[in-house]
């Protein structure tokens, strides 16, 4: 194959835009012919990971084993794209030495939207029952999100459609030669 693989890491809050860029990357890929590949939860937490719930230990793991996966994607030469909230900076730290070790591009990319606009958006109300107790350990609520210090790329999706987001993330693979 021509094409050489990378992982693609989105992070970032529940109801960020994690997984509707993640989807609108991997079209944009697939239509430019480029093998890719998208990890969310509808494909991970229902399978490989169903064992796994939210509490500290359960998101470790999660994150290793997606680490562990998305790598192989990558070194079969497939745009792997992640996205998973991955809350704790040094779970992400793991899935980049573990490419950084595999010489495979690992690209951070911090879906940022303030905790009171993914509040307001709540699409899905988890952030409504975390506020009445009726979820624990939710991330931005009663649990933990370590943001990304120097991801290599941050995008406000409070500031930018998803198109934009698109079309930034290709730029810097692009301008990177990975496609
Ligand atoms: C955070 C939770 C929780 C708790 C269920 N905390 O917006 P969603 O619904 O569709 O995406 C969230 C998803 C987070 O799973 P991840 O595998 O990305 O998390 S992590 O990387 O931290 O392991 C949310 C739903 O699962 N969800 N309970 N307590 N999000």
């Amino acid at each position: 194959l021509g094409q050489k693989g990378a992982t693609i890491w989105l992070t970032g809050l529940s109801a960020s835009g994690k997984s509707t860029i993640a989807t609108a990357l991997e079209q944009h890929l697939l239509h430019k012919k480029l093998h890719a590949y998208r990890l969310d939860g509808d494909n991970i937490r229902f399978g490989l990971n169903k064992d796994l719930g939210f509490d500290q230990a359960s998101r470790v793991e999660n994150i290793r084993r997606i680490g562990e996966v998305s790598l192989l994607f990558a070194a079969s030469s497939t745009l792997s794209v992640t996205a998973f909230i991955s809350p704790y900076l040094s779970d992400r730290q793991l899935a980049r030495d573990l490419h950084i070790k595999a010489g495979l591009p690992f690209i951070e990319v911090f879906v940022d939207a303030p905790l009171d606009v993914v509040e307001q958006r709540d699409p899905k109300g988890l952030y409504k029952k975390a506020r009445a107790g009726e979820i624990k350990d939710f991330t931005g609520v009663s649990a933990p999100y370590e943001a990304p210090t120097n991801p290599e790329i941050h995008i406000r999706t409070d500031q930018t459609d998803v198109a934009g987001a698109v079309e930034i993330i290709a730029k810097y693979l692009a301008d990177k030669g990975l496609i």
